[in-house]
């Protein structure tokens, strides 16, 4: 009797759990759209168990758009019908519509669909099939939803992939197939997650023409040593949990900035680095100097950087903020240098009788305790004419992307003997 009871029980509960899967949602048929050419607003379907499906009759004014913005409305769910109606849409961007769920129908027809932007949604669980009916995306962009984790297989049908953008989402892990078979695809953002660390098989497929990879503020404790093999740009910048990095991979900029990191090794050809902000950052090793133009170590615990003797395509350097070092590093190798910072206080002067030997250098920032100066000559000449009143306006377009800090004084060779005052500029 109690056996009996407890297979009906059992009986029961798998009923129940098979029509809950396949629970129908109610269709409720769109009479109006409130659209200013491609963009649509004001759609108001926030109950979970409806969706709202649109007649050809109400999408008929959108047949010569090429991309369809729905934003600012209420849409638990993608509605329905929308590329049988519209097959012609390229891009179709669904912003801030408190989209919580997606039915793979939904893309039933989107033969031309390459750009799917779901940003600042609340997707927090795909279904593994969501994407199976848009294969011809080339870009994805999920970024600002609450996507704790994802089906392995859930791109598998994306073989035309080519950027992806998962940044500022709750995930804490990443299969290591999740980007499989994805062979086009060349750019990943995974900022702003909560990933701990990412699988050495993870861009398997990706390896020769990955261009872009960023996991910029989460969790990562590691990096596989051989997870890229060739990379344009890398940023892995803000993971305080990153002690030591060591990558074997061609790497074009390295971003690792603001880590906990205190031992640094880059076995590849790198040509950017920027390392600044590693407060505890005592061992750096560059196998390749020969190739680096630019080196950012700001704010490091460095003390020896003899590497840099070998550095002869060195364009820009920052030192800023290094206490440990005690003399500028030898580099007059690098006669290319443009830009060259550090900080005074610390350094004997054995080294700075090469600054005149460094030609181009037409960027100088020496800090000291009481604040700093900024050099800069070779400016343009149609720009710089005797008479002209620099101005900070004009001086910070001329430095592009140097942020000037406050309070600083500016020379210019020119004007050395010239009356005026030298001009103080700088952000507020
Ligand atoms: C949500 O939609 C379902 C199906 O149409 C309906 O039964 C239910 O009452 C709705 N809930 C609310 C809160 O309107
Ligand atoms: C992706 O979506 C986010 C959030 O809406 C937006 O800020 C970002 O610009 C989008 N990126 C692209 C390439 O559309
Ligand atoms: C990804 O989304 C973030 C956040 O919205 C945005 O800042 C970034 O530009 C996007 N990146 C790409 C490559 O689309
Ligand atoms: C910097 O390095 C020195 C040794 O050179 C060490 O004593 C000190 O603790 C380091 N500082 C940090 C913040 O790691
Ligand atoms: C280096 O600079 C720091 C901070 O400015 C100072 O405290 C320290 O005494 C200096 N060390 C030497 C050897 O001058
Ligand atoms: C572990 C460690 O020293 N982390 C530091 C890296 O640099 C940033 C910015 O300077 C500091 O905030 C971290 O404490």
């Amino acid at each position: 009797m109690l056996m009996l009871n407890y297979l009906n029980y059992i009986l029961i509960a798998l009923i129940s759990r098979v029509v809950c899967e396949s629970q129908k949602l109610e269709e409720v048929t769109v009479k109006t759209l409130d659209c200013r050419e491609n963009t649509c607003t004001n759609l108001d379907y926030p109950n979970i168990s409806e969706v709202a499906f649109l007649s050809a009759e109400v999408t008929k004014n959108l047949k010569g758009y090429e991309s369809l913005i729905l934003h600012s409305s209420s849409l638990a769910n993608l509605p329905r019908n929308i590329f049988v109606n519209l097959p012609q849409l390229v891009e179709f961007d669904v912003l801030e519509c408190q989209l919580q769920s997606i039915e793979k129908e939904c893309f039933d027809g989107g033969k031309n669909l390459k750009r799917l932007n779901l940003g600042g949604n609340n997707l927090k669980i795909l279904d593994r099939n969501t994407f199976k009916l848009a294969t011809e995306l080339e870009e994805l962009n999920l970024s600002d939803n609450q996507l704790e984790d994802l089906s392995t297989t859930i791109f598998l049908p994306l073989k035309k992939l080519l950027k992806i953008n998962l940044s500022n989402n709750q995930l804490m892990q990443i299969s290591q197939n999740t980007f499989s078979q994805l062979r086009s695809l060349k750019s990943i953002n995974l900022n702003s997650n909560q990933l701990r660390e990412l699988a050495a098989e993870l861009f398997r497929d990706q390896r020769k023409h990955l261009s872009e990879f960023s996991a910029r503020n989460n969790q990562l404790e590691r990096i596989p040593s051989n997870i890229f093999s060739e990379v344009e740009l890398l940023t892995l910048s803000f993971n305080p949990q990153l002690r030591s990095l060591h990558l074997t991979a061609k790497i074009d900029e390295l971003q690792a900035t603001n880590c906990g990191l205190e031992t640094v090794k880059l076995d590849g050809r790198v040509l950017g680095v920027q390392l600044e902000d590693n407060l505890s950052l005592n061992e750096l090793k560059i196998s390749q100097p020969e190739d680096l133009e630019q080196l950012y170590l700001a704010n490091t615990n460095l003390s020896r950087l003899d590497f840099l003797s070998k550095a002869s395509k060195l364009v820009d350097l920052d030192l800023t903020g290094i206490e440990n070092l005690l003399d500028l590093p030898k580099i007059s190798s690098a006669r290319g240098l443009e830009r060259l910072s550090f900080t005074y206080d610390n350094l004997t002067s054995d080294h700075m009788d090469m600054l005149p030997q460094l030609k181009d250098l037409n960027y100088l920032e020496i800090s000291h305790d009481k604040g700093r100066e900024i050099y800069i000559k070779d400016l343009d000449e149609d720009f710089f004419v005797e008479e002209a009143e620099l101005n900070c306006g004009q001086l910070a377009d001329l430095l592009e992307f140097v942020e000037l800090p406050k309070d600083t004084t500016i020379l210019e060779d020119r004007l050395v003997g010239d009356p005026r005052m030298p001009l103080r500029c700088g952000t507020t």
